[in-house]
């Protein structure tokens, strides 16, 4: 481990241990009310971009919402698990919001969580769709499935056509994989393993109805999977952890890029801190915060003057940050692009209901590792990954989540009496999602003999197209912004997270917000930022 990370992990320890909300290393400034570069969020975008200021020595203050995560609570453990959630689970919330409503038409997946509380995960309900998002130091990562899939070279460069993928893909990407600490299951043990005996089943399906499926890489460390299977080590992938935190196992970004960050020595990151409001002055942007405590209550708010200003608030944190920046006439020159653009990178999720003959396991991993690629077929193009059911009993269920191309796209608008930023997502905009979906598994139902699980989603339903893990776009690249993230009609503003991506990426998304991150900040570092 280098100096640098060893210095941020301990920055985060002693964070942890202090309660303290603001974490940097001893060296780094505390105290004061203008800094040279603010970075909002601490997900993908944001912890690439925080570390490239951090090595070029320009003092930078992250501000995020959610908690840092990292003190146990009084069972010993940060997170809690899926099959027996409490209020850390959901961002400010009496009950769990899991994406699965029911279980054998059951009202037994979702659980009243006591006392609303700062959890790691949000859904952001708007009409017609619910967006999940991570809440705390680390953003998303700290509650996705950790599959770290590089885009299709084809589909990237008919996605974000001005980026130069030769220049994305030699370098960007590499780098992003290497910095997010991806690996892949060793194939002996994937094919041998009871935990993943459902991935299996599901690949052996798919095959014989004439698909192709593909080894998806994970930051979820498969030796320590390994490991947790042979109880040397606490288990997290094999506890049911996963959407609510991984206790261990994930290469969340505060133990990488974000750890690195605070590790220059430059970074402070400050929790627990909602930007509400941005203008400009005659010395940069001002942002308008409020300090909350883990109950929800607002216990000051202020002002935080800087040079550069980065946004890596999330696609829908990001878009409603500059939304409200353009209709309260704060930032009036912004472009009408802000808020259009926005995809569900046509996420659908379905179920199939195997023979008797066919289990999938009792005790499955939580971490995915195979998909099931259709990308190159002409008219109903997916990438769908084949998702455990990890509730300690047999279910004969395969679970997917679908990944399809998708042309539908949403657009934002600002509603001043909530000061909130509205999705509008018509009932059938997830139509053309569900029907790729339906031409795949129809046929792997028709080749197996097997059904659609009625008893997952509510209403009998067999899909689910209604609510999205892999939010995108609101302030897109090239159109919003410039082609390197500054965003049009004002200096020295950024976008860096995957409001710039326009709707869909074909694969999960975190390995592209994150290479693309590296490839704009260097640009704005060489070019921008004088150091
Ligand atoms: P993101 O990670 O969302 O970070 C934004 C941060 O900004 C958050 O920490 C917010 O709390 C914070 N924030 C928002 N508003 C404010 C504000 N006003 N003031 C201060 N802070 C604010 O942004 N993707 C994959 O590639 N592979 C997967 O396996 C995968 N699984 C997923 C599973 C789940 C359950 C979920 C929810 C998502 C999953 N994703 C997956 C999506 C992935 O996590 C997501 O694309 C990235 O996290 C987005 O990165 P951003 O940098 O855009």
């Amino acid at each position: 481990m280098s100096r640098r990370r060893f210095a941020g992990l301990t920055a985060f320890t002693s964070a942890a241990a202090l309660g303290l909300t603001q974490i940097s290393t001893a060296s780094a400034v505390q105290k004061r009310t203008f800094v040279p570069a603010v970075v909002v969020g601490t997900g993908y975008g944001s912890a690439v971009t925080a570390l490239r200021l951090g090595e070029a020595g320009i003092t930078t203050t992250m501000l995020e919402l959610g908690q840092l995560w990292n003190k146990p609570g009084k069972d010993g453990k940060i997170f809690c698990s899926t099959l027996n959630p409490d209020s850390r689970s959901m961002w400010f919330s009496r009950r769990t919001k899991a994406p699965l409503d029911t279980f054998l038409w059951l009202d037994v997946v979702n659980r009243d969580i006591g006392t609303p509380y700062a959890g790691v995960l949000d859904r952001i309900d708007f009409p017609n769709m619910g967006v999940y998002v991570g809440r705390g130091v680390g953003g998303g990562s700290l509650v996705n499935g950790g599959m770290a899939p590089t885009p299709k070279r084809a589909y990237f460069e008919k996605m974000l056509p001005r980026v130069d993928a030769d220049q994305m893909y030699r370098r960007y990407f590499p780098l992003a994989n290497k910095m997010l600490g991806v690996n892949t299951i060793d194939p002996r043990y994937l094919e041998q393993t009871p935990v993943y005996r459902y991935a299996r089943v599901s690949r052996r399906h798919a095959h014989q109805a004439g698909f192709k499926t593909t080894v998806i890489p994970n930051v979820y460390d498969f030796r320590y999977l390994q490991r947790e299977e042979r109880n040397q080590v606490p288990r997290s992938a094999l506890a049911g952890e996963v959407i609510y935190g991984n206790n261990h196992g994930k290469q969340s970004l505060d133990k990488t890029y974000l750890a690195d960050a605070v590790g220059t020595g430059k970074v402070t990151i400050q929790t627990l801190t909602r930007v509400t409001a941005i203008r400009q002055d005659k010395t940069g942007y001002v942002l308008t915060l409020e300090k909350i405590d883990a109950s929800g209550k607002v216990l000051r708010r202020s002002e935080l003057g800087c040079e550069h200003l980065f946004l890596g608030a999330g696609s829908v944190g990001t878009t409603e940050l500059l939304l409200r920046a353009r209709e309260t006439d704060a930032l009036p020159n912004l472009s009408a692009a802000i808020g259009t653009g926005w995809g569900s990178n046509g996420n659908v999720m379905t179920s199939r209901a195997n023979h008797l003959w066919d289990p999938t396991g009792f005790l499955q991993s939580t971490i995915p590792t195979l998909a099931i690629d259709n990308w190159n077929d002409p008219i109903h193009p997916a990438f769908a990954e084949i998702a455990p059911l990890p509730i300690g009993i047999e279910t004969w269920a395969s679970l997917y989540l679908a990944i399809t191309a998708s042309p539908e796209r949403g657009r934002f608008s600002y509603n001043p009496s909530t000061d909130r930023a509205e999705l509008h997502w018509g009932a059938t905009q997830s139509n053309p999602s569900i029907a790729t979906a339906r031409a795949l598994f129809d046929r792997i139902n028709r080749a197996i003999g097997t059904t659609y699980r009625h008893d997952l989603f509510g209403g009998n339903r067999e899909f689910a197209a209604d609510f999205c893990y892999h939010p995108l776009g609101g302030c897109v690249l090239g159109k919003a912004t410039d082609d390197y993230g500054r965003v049009r009609g004002y200096r020295n503003l950024y976008v860096t997270d995957g409001s710039l991506i326009p709707g869909s990426i074909g694969v999960n998304p975190f390995v592209t917000i994150t290479a693309l991150a590296e490839r704009n900040i260097a640009r704005v570092l060489a070019t921008d930022l004088r150091t």
